[in-house]
């Protein structure tokens, strides 16, 4: 009896070739549909799934192979006389290799203006069921769900049958992308019915490239994304110039991304290690980058700078001064691509500059665990304030500190940022308290800090923080308040004439 092989593929790149070298190792092709016609007018002698299932394929399509003939030819095992007997008593074949590739169920869901109706015709249910049930026979049955197998399975076959490590390998890939395509189903209709929450996360992710390692040499890496990412990200940048980005080069672009993406005006973000060490907002992006760069001249060296606007020839030239490690931007201007260049190990990143729709789950691992929260898109405006304290700001004092405040939020807790105008004068990030965060700012910011105002991530216990600022000349502190001892810090703020203001809301970033 020859040996057979299941074909019904939508991708059907490769098939004709791959087909060609089954037919002449001695398989029968059985097909479906359209993967039946393409073989025949290839020349090949194929025949139509309805000779195994003696039923024709109804329904459009939607009942083709979903028949126990397909299902006990896959399931049978070889060794077991009885399920060898009861093939045999109803005259049904064993199949040996099933090629499936699925419905295109994530580009359908892709395309602008899709229908509802569009996309639930694209859910396969015969594919991953004959997959599935190849892949649990693996002992027995070739299971291929991805073209860029064939040719590997062709050399294995060719020896006579593949070995059962290829086949339990093969497996293990199939019931990985099953897993991963009803996945995405389940988060395209979590999605349309808006009940994307943290407790009812189901995540699904694609590779998007192999990284050299991981955050040290030791430590292996690879780069995921979610199937559809649409706004800024990394996962969607284009890169124009610059060797591969490195595990901690996506980390920090990433987080540059996500603090200038709160800026509506020209803004400029410079990160070292994950934090703002720069940021400064203008007119045009050139003087915002000046602002950004002039802020700490020293650890912005050898830093990741995201713009949110095109990066122009004047920008370009201010931006080669100094050995960057990656700009990038929404575009640059041809111009601004040939200044830059000039520089062989800058990497130019181009990414849409508004917030990615998809992406707004902050995901973190914890020992045997994952923990998943909404991420942090809390904003106030002045009209969410509260000011505690005697002296009110102005108005112009009170764009400082929103400024100031949208910047805090951005930086590993605790966090206090100094500012003045617009731009960051001194950052004190990830300090195991508050004061000693507040004295790292207020050093950065050195004579600077007479006039300047300061933001907190969260409320201050105790009236030590206000101590240090009033001595170092700040004008003005934004905090969210809350804490037991809010009167303290609101009585050493009068004291010195400092303005306190209010945000009811903190913005802890562990
Ligand atoms: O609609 S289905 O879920 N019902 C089936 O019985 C069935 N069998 C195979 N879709 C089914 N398929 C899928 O059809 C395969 O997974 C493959 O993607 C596609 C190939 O169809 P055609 O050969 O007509 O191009």
């Amino acid at each position: 009896m020859k040996k057979r092989a299941l074909l019904s593929v939508s991708d059907k790149s490769q098939l004709v070739e791959f087909a060609t070298e089954l037919d002449k190792l001695g398989y029968e092709l059985v097909s479906t549909g359209g993967t039946l016609k393409k073989l025949q007018s290839a020349g090949l002698p194929a025949i139509s799934i309805s000779e195994v299932t003696n039923f024709d394929e109804i329904m459009d399509g939607r009942v083709k192979t979903l028949h126990p003939n397909v299902h006990a030819g896959l399931l049978a095992k070889r060794d077991d006389e009885s399920h060898l007997q009861q093939l045999e008593e109803r005259d049904i074949s064993p199949i040996d290799i099933v090629v499936v590739n699925l419905y295109p169920f994530k580009q359908t869901i892709e395309q602008e203006g899709v229908t509802e109706e569009q996309a639930i015709e694209n859910i396969d249910i015969g594919g991953p069921t004959m997959l599935r049930s190849a892949a649990k026979n693996f002992q027995a049955v070739t299971v291929i769900v991805d073209p860029a197998d064939y040719m590997p399975a062709v050399e294995q076959l060719k020896s006579g049958n593949s070995s059962v490590e290829f086949r339990k390998q093969l497996a293990a890939k199939v019931f990985r992308h099953t897993a991963n395509y009803d996945a995405m189903i389940g988060n395209y209709f979590t999605t349309i019915t808006e009940q994307q929450d943290p407790e009812t996360y189901t995540a699904t992710y694609e590779k998007v490239q192999s990284l050299r390692y991981g955050e040290n040499p030791h430590q292996k890496a690879a780069f995921y994304k979610e199937p559809i990412v649409k706004g800024a990200s990394l996962a969607n940048a284009k890169q124009l110039h610059g060797k591969e980005l490195s595990y901690n080069n996506i980390q920090d672009a990433n987080a540059a991304l996500e603090i200038v993406l709160e800026f509506s005006e020209p803004a400029a973000v410079a990160v070292k290690h994950m934090n703002p060490c720069g940021v400064g907002i203008g007119q045009t992006i050139s003087q915002a980058y000046a602002k950004a760069y002039e802020a700490d001249p020293v650890s912005i060296f050898g830093g990741i700078v995201a713009l949110n606007r095109e990066v122009d020839a004047e920008t370009a030239n201010q931006l080669k001064e100094i050995f960057l490690e990656i700009v990038i931007a929404p575009s640059f201007s041809e111009e601004a691509i040939e200044i830059l260049t000039v520089k062989p190990n800058i990497r130019l990143l181009e990414t849409p500059i508004e917030t990615a729709t998809s992406n707004d789950k902050k995901v973190v691992s914890v020992l045997g665990g994952l923990l998943v929260q909404d991420k942090d898109f809390g904003t106030i405006t002045a009209d969410d304030v509260t000011i505690p304290t005697e002296r009110k700001p102005d108005e112009e004092e009170l764009a400082e500190l929103l400024f100031a405040w949208k910047v805090v939020k951005h930086v590993k807790s605790n966090a206090i940022v100094v500012a003045k105008g617009d731009q960051t004068l001194g950052v004190g990030a990830g300090q195991m308290n508050r004061v000693g965060a507040a004295a790292i700012a207020l050093e950065q910011a050195g004579d600077k800090a007479k006039g300047a105002v300061m933001s907190s991530d969260a409320f201050f216990p105790m009236p030590d923080t206000v101590e240090t600022a009033a001595k170092a000349g700040i004008k003005a502190i934004i905090q969210p308040g809350g804490s037991k001892r809010d009167q303290d810090s609101i009585d050493a703020c009068n004291e010195h004439g400092i303005v306190m203001v209010f945000t009811g809301m903190r913005h802890f970033k562990h």
